[in-house]
């Protein structure tokens, strides 16, 4: 190689760092940005306040999280308002928590207005969601841009319904493992699901004119009860039957999907599969979920963001800015 190919290699080389450097998420990116003010710790009292009165905050926030990044990557997305954005697609009905975040950002809006990105307040007050919840404390990066495009027919979720080898397809276009896949499912570990999500296992499962033979037979009578045949109903039942720590996060969801008594489908599935009941029994009697999930989580919202001068620092998380 000659010595000017050399240098102009070096050139691209520190040109393409610099630009990979600038293009990505940090660790206390707010530091000095915002006055005097301590932008994560603004978050963390308004999430602390909110989840003092109402703790299914935490599985609301890691809810919002999981589908704002996974439609469209993290970049708040989800929360535009309009007939046919994302919140109005038929998965994100029950998405709860937009309050919390409209009401972190009026106040990071006074301390230094156009700062701070819905996108990172997603992942910022999630995270802090998790430690009041009997998570472990951890670090996000942050420097996230908000989107401008919401679409409600970009939503392509995973469904209940969904086999393991569906679901993990599902992750994969998002370049998370099968073990990030069984470590996020852990997220419901706290919170509900809706009669209408799992009805399906409880009277005709599959045709079979009986429920889901999967299900722990005194948890169908249970649901069943909960959830009346050929009714709607707006009732609900928490994700992790253990009633100690339906809203704790801890790994006790694993210890449920194998003594079958997962709610959703796919949340039985996971201990039946072979791709994935291994890593369930380690999960299930290891002591170390909090911090697997913790990096699955960072992980996550890191997915396709927009950083650097890509989109927008929003005024309201509810519209894009005025041109
Ligand atoms: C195959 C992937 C997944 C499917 C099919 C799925 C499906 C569902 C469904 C159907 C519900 C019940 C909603 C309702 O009836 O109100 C739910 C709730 C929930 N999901 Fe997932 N989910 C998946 C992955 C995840 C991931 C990766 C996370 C986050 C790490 C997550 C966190 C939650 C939480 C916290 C709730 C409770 C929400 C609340 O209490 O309001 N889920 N999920
Ligand atoms: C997955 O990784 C590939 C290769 O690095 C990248 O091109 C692609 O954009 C990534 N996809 C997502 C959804 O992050
Ligand atoms: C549902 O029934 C079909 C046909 O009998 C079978 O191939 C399939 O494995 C069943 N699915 C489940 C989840 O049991
Ligand atoms: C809702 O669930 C409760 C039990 O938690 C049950 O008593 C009630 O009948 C259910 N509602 C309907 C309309 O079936
Ligand atoms: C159709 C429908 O019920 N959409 C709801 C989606 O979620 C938002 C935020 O909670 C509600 O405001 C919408 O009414």
């Amino acid at each position: 190689m000659k010595v000017s190919s050399v240098g102009t290699l070096t050139i691209l080389v520190l040109l393409s760092l610099a630009m990979s450097c600038q293009a990505q998420l940090k660790y206390g990116f707010y530091r000095g940005k915002c006055g005097f003010n301590d932008v994560e710790i603004i978050i963390r009292r308004i999430v602390a306040a909110r989840f003092a009165k109402d703790p299914t905050i935490t599985p609301a926030l890691i809810r919002m999280q999981f589908h704002d990044c996974f439609v469209h990557g993290c970049d708040a997305s989800l929360l535009l308002d309009g007939d046919s954005s994302e919140k109005m697609a038929i998965p994100n009905l029950t998405v709860r928590g937009y309050d919390l975040i409209d009401e972190v950002k009026d106040a990071l809006e006074k301390a230094c207005p156009g700062v701070v990105s819905c996108a990172d307040i997603i992942v910022a007050a999630t995270r802090d969601a998790i430690a009041l919840a009997g998570g472990w404390p951890y670090a996000v990066q942050m420097g996230r841009r908000d989107g401008r495009v919401s679409l409600a027919s970009n939503v392509d979720l995973p469904a209940p319904f969904f086999s393991v080898a569906q679901s993990i397809a599902a992750f994969q276009k998002k370049n998370l493992t099968t073990t990030d896949m069984v470590i996020l499912l852990g997220g419901h570990t706290v919170g509900i699901a809706h009669c209408a999500n799992f009805v399906n296992r409880l009277y005709n499962f599959n045709g079979t004119n009986d429920a889901d033979k999967t299900m722990d037979p005194n948890l169908v009578t249970k649901l069943r009860t909960i959830c009346p045949q050929n009714v709607i109903v707006n009732n609900f039942t928490s994700l992790d039957q253990n009633k100690y720590s339906s809203n704790i996060i801890d790994n006790s969801f694993y210890k449920q999907i194998i003594a079958k008594k997962g709610i959703l489908q796919i949340d039985q599935s996971l201990a039946l599969d072979s791709a994935t009941k291994n890593m369930v029994t380690y999960l299930a009697n290891g002591f170390n979920f909090q911090f697997l999930f913790n990096n699955a989580m960072v992980k996550m919202g890191a997915i396709e963001v927009l950083t650097g001068t890509q989109g927008d620092i929003r005024k309201s998380c509810r519209a894009i800015n005025l041109p």
